[in-house]
C-alpha cells in the first residue's frame, strides 16, 4: 500500500487523526498495546518519533512489537540520522524548515539518503515548523521560532515549503506544549496552502482537538496524552470530536 495515498485518501474523507509513540517512553510490549489501543478508538496511523537518546535496538523492538499488534500504518519519522528501521511502512522525510542548524533542514537527512531509495522506502516530504514554545525538538534545533502572534511568518514558511515540493506542512507546538497551535494560525496557513496540513503538540482534550480541526487542520497529532492513566477514554473522546 503507498502511505501517501491512502493518507490522501483519508484526508478527502474527514480529518485524519495520528497517534505519536516515542520508543524510549516505554518498553516495546506496551508501545504495541498503546498502538493497539489507538487503533482501536479509531486512529488512522501511528507515527514512531525518538525525541532523545533513541537506539538501534529501542527502534527494532517497539516497531516489531507495534507492527504485531496492529493493522493500521506504521510510520516513522527520524530526527537525525541516530536510528533506522525498515520494517515501518514508510517514513516521514521531514526539513524543520525554520531551523537555523541546518543539519535539521537538510544534513541529518541527507545521510540517510542513498540508503533511503537503494532500499526503495517510501518516503513523504514534509515541510515541518515549529511554532512557540516548541519544547525540546526547539531548544535543539536553534530555530528561527515562529511567534505564536506571527500568522504571517508561519505562512510564509509553509507557502515556501509548498513551492519546494513538500507533500505536507506539519505545523508543531512541540511534545508536552501548554497549548496547541493557535487557530488563527492554522486558519490563516491553511488559507494560502493547496496541500494538507498537520498540527500537533499540547492537544489534550476534545476541545483542544474540536478548535484545531474547526481553524483547518487536516491531520491532527496527539502524544502526550496516551502516556497518562485513563488515556483510552481521553482518545476516545478527543477522535469523536474530529470523527464526527
Ligand atoms: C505531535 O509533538 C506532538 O506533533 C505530540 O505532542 O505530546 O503534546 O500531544 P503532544
Amino acid at each position: 500500500m503507498l502511505i501517501s495515498n491512502y493518507l490522501n485518501e483519508k484526508v478527502k474523507n474527514g480529518t485524519v487523526h495520528i497517534t505519536l509513540i516515542d520508543p524510549m517512553k516505554q518498553s516495546a510490549d506496551v508501545a504495541g498495546r498503546l498502538a493497539l489501543t489507538a487503533q482501536e478508538v479509531g486512529s488512522d496511523l501511528i507515527l514512531v518519533v525518538g525525541m532523545g537518546g533513541l537506539t538501534q535496538k529501542n527502534l527494532l523492538e517497539t516497531a516489531s512489537a507495534i507492527k504485531e499488534k496492529i493493522s493500521i500504518p506504521v510510520v516513522y519519522s527520524p530526527v537525525g540520522a541516530e536510528a533506522l528501521c525498515f520494517s515501518f511502512d514508510a517514513l516521514l522525510f521531514s526539513s524543520l524548515l525554520n531551523a537555523k542548524n541546518c543539519s535539521f533542514i537538510s544534513g541529518g537527512q541527507s545521510k540517510a539518503a542513498i540508503v533511503l531509495k537503494r532500499m526503495e522506502v517510501q518516503t513523504i516530504p514534509v515541510g515541518y515548523l515549529i511554532i512557540e514554545p516548541g519544547m525540546k525538538i526547539g531548544e535543539a534545533a536553534d530555530l528561527d521560532l515562529i511567534p505564536r502572534d506571527n500568522y504571517w511568518m508561519a505562512a510564509s514558511y509553509a507557502v515556501a515549503a509548498e513551492l519546494f515540493g513538500m507533500e505536507y506542512i506539519y505545523l508543531e507546538a512541540g511534545i508536552s506544549a501548554a497549548q496547541p497551535v493557535p487557530a488563527g494560525m492554522i486558519r490563516a496557513v491553511k488559507k494560502e496552502l493547496s496541500i494538507p496540513l498537520i498540527v500537533g503538540g499540547g492537544i489534550r482534550t476534545a476541545v483542544d482537538a474540536r478548535r484545531v480541526r474547526q481553524a483547518g487542520a487536516d491531520v491532527v497529532v496527539t502524544g502526550t496524552i496516551i502516556e497518562n492513566a485513563g488515556y483510552r477514554e481521553r482518545l476516545r473522546s478527543i477522535l469523536s470530536a474530529l470523527k464526527d
